[in-house]
């Protein structure tokens, strides 16, 4: 069994990884400075004896690699970051702080403690708009927001570190993740916490464009699995990797799903496509296959169904 330090603990994907990781018996020492994670998701993990949980900012220099010193992990799942592609656009500083220099630090508390893996949450948001669909690892990089070029720095910087220091990078490249305790909080919140909140409420959605606009949606219990894949499976070499379901599903069609599930919520409204909104984003898993043993499990039918199970479905009258 491993030790594994995760930043961004409290965060929705952080959150459902160290329940994942400590399911399978590993120790896990969390950190997290709730900007956007909720102490209530960790509700489960902070029964366990093998978890701790320290609240500090990693984009603070000295704070990781204090801890690293101190704990001692095999390996690092960096999951902490600023999440919106919308708020990079809108504060860019605040992005290169928590998307790149945070990264950095990482990188540099491995290094000097000698920790043997890195695990990163990057995105398909390296590629921008791509060209050619399905999305494989060596289609083209041209990212097309703050977002997604200090997620590609980031993977750069830490390939560099591991190559001239002798430690192992994996990189997550999630794509539309959607589940449990996903935040609907912002209007640039995921769509599906977004639906799922306003069929809930009986309220209509808004689908931005004419919703023929395609997704790889995953569902965050298939992303936990592949991090704690990425984090212990023994043998790895550095790399990076799509974490993606190879299955395209449309707006109207996620629409489709709630409506039937919530039968007499009035119809979605229209509104103008979303400024830099990707008309299709699909991504090829093979290599995950390959390199991680990792395939999706949860189809979007089914992992809406266990989003539906959580929340009632009834709506006032
Ligand atoms: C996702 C990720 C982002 C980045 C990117 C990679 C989320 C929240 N964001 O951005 O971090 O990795 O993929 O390219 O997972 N929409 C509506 N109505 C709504 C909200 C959204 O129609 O109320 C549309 C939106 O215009 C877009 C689609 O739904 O066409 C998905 O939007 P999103 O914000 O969930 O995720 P995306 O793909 O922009």
């Amino acid at each position: 069994m491993a030790k594994i330090l995760v930043t961004g603990a409290a965060g929705f994907i952080g959150s459902h990884t160290t329940d994942h990781l400590l399911a399978e018996g590993h120790v896990v020492v969390g950190v997290d400075n709730f900007r956007s994670g909720h102490r209530e998701n960790l509700v489960g993990a902070l029964r366990s004896s093998s978890f701790s949980l320290h609240e500090m900012d990693v984009a603070q220099p000295g704070t990781v690699a204090e801890l690293v010193g101190r704990e001692r992990p095999d390996a690092i799942l960096h999951l902490a970051a600023l999440v919106s592609v919308q708020e990079s656009v809108a504060n860019p500083e605040l992005n290169y702080s928590l998307n790149l220099h945070a990264t950095h630090l990482v990188a540099e508390a491995a290094r000097r403690h000698g920790v043997r893996r890195v695990v990163f949450a990057s995105s398909a948001a390296v590629y921008g708009d791509a060209a050619a669909l399905p999305i494989r690892e060596n289609s083209a990089m041209r990212p097309v927001s703050p977002y997604g070029a200090a997620k590609l720095a980031s993977e750069n910087l830490l390939l560099g570190h591991a190559a001239a220091y002798g430690f192992t990078v994996r990189c997550q490249r999630f794509f539309n993740v959607f589940g449990p305790r996903q935040d609907p909080a912002s209007p640039y919140s995921g769509v599906v916490s977004i639906f799922a909140r306003r069929y809930r409420e009986g309220l209509p959605v808004t689908i931005y464009g004419d919703g023929r606009q395609t997704r790889d949606f995953i569902a965050v219990a298939d992303v936990a699995r592949s991090n704690a894949l990425a984090a212990t499976r023994p043998g790895l070499a550095s790399g990076a990797v799509n974490i993606c379901t190879g299955r395209a599903t449309s707006l109207l069609e996620l629409a489709g799903h709630f409506a039937r599930h919530y039968g007499s919520v009035p119809a979605p409204r229209h509104a103008p496509a979303r400024t830099g909104d990707v008309i299709h984003s699909l991504g090829d898993p093979a290599a995950a296959a390959t390199q991680l043993g990792f395939a999706a499990r949860t189809t979007v039918a089914e992992g809406l169904a266990g989003l539906f199970s959580e929340v009632p479905a009834a709506v006032s009258p």
